[in-house]
């Protein structure tokens, strides 16, 4: 008897678990019918495709006894796609959801913002007088997805009811929470909306709300309007870059333009001789980690960046560090590195589908292909057609979209634009009169690179991210070899380049050097988020600096209230 999780074996449920176990909440997992007759209060932390889910829960013989439990009158908290089956259908799928809430699930429309919808956005109570003392108004909350409950009390009255909160996403309102008797659901994610999203979790396991008497009466409904601008706000991202030193030990490490070891210094001392030629130790991953967690990082992100050199299952410290970092970071973690068809040394076949696998349920909520990206618009342009055999179709295929991120790694090449005749004319950017003497009277476009920038292609990041965007990538994760670790501000050419280019969510990522760069990107372009490294892990900019920095030029944040 007690608190049972629900997983269908698709997505991140780990980091749900975490959450519980922080909170100090003992949980059982579901594994067959016959749990939920045990059950007196059930979480579904779904993550992914609404297909894949309603098929997985199927096959496994979950769906009828998922129904009977809901309509027993057990408490009830359904998460994202533990949200959206609850409903008639989704347009993601020809297979009808439970329909227990009478309105379908639709895509956003993707005319007037970048879709999926990432980040952090509000909630606002659709009845404060019902609802007032709990805690999901004026806190940000994280979601991440395409498909909606949208908001249309005409088209479908009898939803109405179960309506708890909306939040308005580019000019578009939709459903971010249901209540109705013994169910609670939110489309956004409590298990990585940090301090507020365990607090929401909290309020409800204390107490798991039936809706007493007066709660059922009706009363009177605020209808929400739409505002000129939705409050989804800029992310902030603590990026760092893993690797083995030397000596073995995995550490964080900083590059300058992708060169993580250390150079000699023209008055080098004896020690700074020594150490010439090592690789740049910043720290160790997970203590990193939990420290931007807590110092308010939207998002981290952990990239691998020498597994093009190893079997990624098989370098199970970084799957160690993805775990102890999951049990202390409630904020959403994207892994990237090696996430690619492999051979372990033992000979045995993994897929790209299974190495982020391994990852999900290590407790990431996306992974991001770098060099496998390219490799695959590089098939799909010769080819004509998506094969569904890439690790982007894959795993965004299972996992849905939002969970695979691109990361790109171009670097600039320089033409004399009198004579340029190559492929890339139309997507040149000039250099300015008064730029640096590099870029002055020169153009340059931007080549994809792979292997940490170690090989070129023969591919522009135009052609790139336009191709990962096509074969169901979710989002881009945007370096420049060029600007890597000089602090020079980022590459505004071309971060607006990509992101005209495409219509998912860019993070501008390399060479912020101080907090006005990232109101800079923010006030420029129309990314996103933006991703530093060597600031933060050197201490030089602090988070809360940054985001202070936003909040004067007007720029919505999510600040954490202690
Ligand atoms: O090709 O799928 O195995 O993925 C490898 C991943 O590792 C890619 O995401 C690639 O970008 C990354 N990577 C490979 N080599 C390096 C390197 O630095 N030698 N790091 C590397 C890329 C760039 C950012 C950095 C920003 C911000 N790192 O991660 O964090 O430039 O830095 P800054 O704020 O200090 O300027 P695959």
């Amino acid at each position: 008897m007690g608190l049972f999780l629900l997983d269908y074996g698709a997505g991140n449920v780990q980091s749900l678990a975490n959450s519980l176990t922080t909170l100090g909440h003992e949980f059982t997992w579901i594994s067959d019918a016959a749990d939920f007759a045990k059950a007196t209060t059930l979480i579904f932390p779904g993550v992914g495709a609404f297909e894949t889910a309603i098929q997985h829960l199927r096959s496994r013989g979950l769906l009828e006894p998922l129904r009977e439990y809901i309509r027993s009158g057990r408490p009830y908290f359904g998460i994202c796609i533990g949200m959206q089956v609850l409903f008639l259908s989704s347009t993601e799928s020809p297979t009808p959801g439970l329909g227990i809430v009478p309105c379908p699930i639709e895509q956003f429309d993707s005319t007037d913002k970048s879709v999926p919808h990432i980040g952090w956005n509000s909630a606002e109570l659709l009845d404060p007088t019902k609802h007032a003392d709990e805690p999901v108004e004026s806190s940000y909350y994280y979601f991440v997805h395409s498909y909606c409950a949208k908001y249309n009390p005409e088209k479908y009255p009898d939803a109405t009811e179960w309506i708890h909160s909306t939040t308005q996403y580019g000019q578009e309102l939709f459903v971010s929470s249901v209540r109705k008797g013994n169910v609670f659901a939110t489309q956004f994610h409590p298990e990585k909306s940090g301090a507020a999203g365990l607090a929401l979790l909290d309020a409800w396991l204390r107490k798991p709300g039936l809706d007493t008497e007066s709660d059922l009466q009706p009363h009177p409904l605020v209808q929400p309007k739409l505002k000129p601008k939705h409050r989804l706000t800029k992310r902030i991202v603590a990026c760092m870059d893993v690797r083995a030193n030397d000596e073995g030990d995995l550490v964080v490490t900083k590059g300058d333009q992708y060169d993580v070891r250390e150079k000699p210094e023209p008055t080098s001392t004896d020690i700074a001789i020594q150490t010439a030629g090592a690789v740049r130790n910043l720290g160790k991953p997970v203590a990193l980690a939990a420290r931007y967690y807590a110092l308010g990082a939207d998002e981290l992100c952990l990239l691998n960046i020498t597994s093009f050199r190893h079997s990624p299952l098989r370098d199970q410290p970084m799957l160690a560090v993805v775990r102890a970092a999951a049990a202390c970071v409630f904020v959403p973690l994207t892994i990237g590195g090696g996430i690619k068809d492999t051979v372990d040394p033992d000979g045995t076949n993994r897929s790209a589908l299974e190495v982020a696998g391994a990852y999900f349920r290590a407790g990431a909520d996306k992974v991001s292909i770098g060099s496998e990206a390219v490799y695959a618009v590089e098939r799909l342009r010769a080819s004509g057609k998506c094969d569904r055999t890439s690790a982007i179709e894959t795993i965004a295929h299972a996992y849905g979209r939002q969970a695979v991120v691109v990361s790109v790694d171009p670097r600039r090449v320089y033409v004399d634009p009198k004579t340029y005749d190559g492929p890339y004319k139309d997507e040149l950017v000039h250099g300015l009169l008064d730029g640096s003497e590099k870029e002055r009277g020169k153009a340059w476009w931007y080549q994809c690179t792979v292997s940490g920038g170690r090989e070129a292609r023969p591919l522009s990041v135009v052609e790139l991210v336009q191709g990962v965007e096509a074969l169901g990538a979710g989002e881009i994760l945007l370096n420049s070899i060029d600007r890597d670790g000089t602090g020079l501000g980022f590459d505004l050419a071309l971060v607006n380049l990509v992101k005209k280019s495409v219509h998912i969510p860019v993070v501008a990522s390399s060479g912020a050097g101080k907090a006005e760069h990232f109101v800079e990107v923010f006030q420029e372009t129309d990314v996103e988020a933006a991703l530093a490294a060597g600031i933060f892990h050197r201490e030089e900019v602090q988070i809360a600096e940054v985001k202070d920095a936003l909040e004067t030029a007007g720029i919505n944040v999510r600040i954490e209230k202690p």
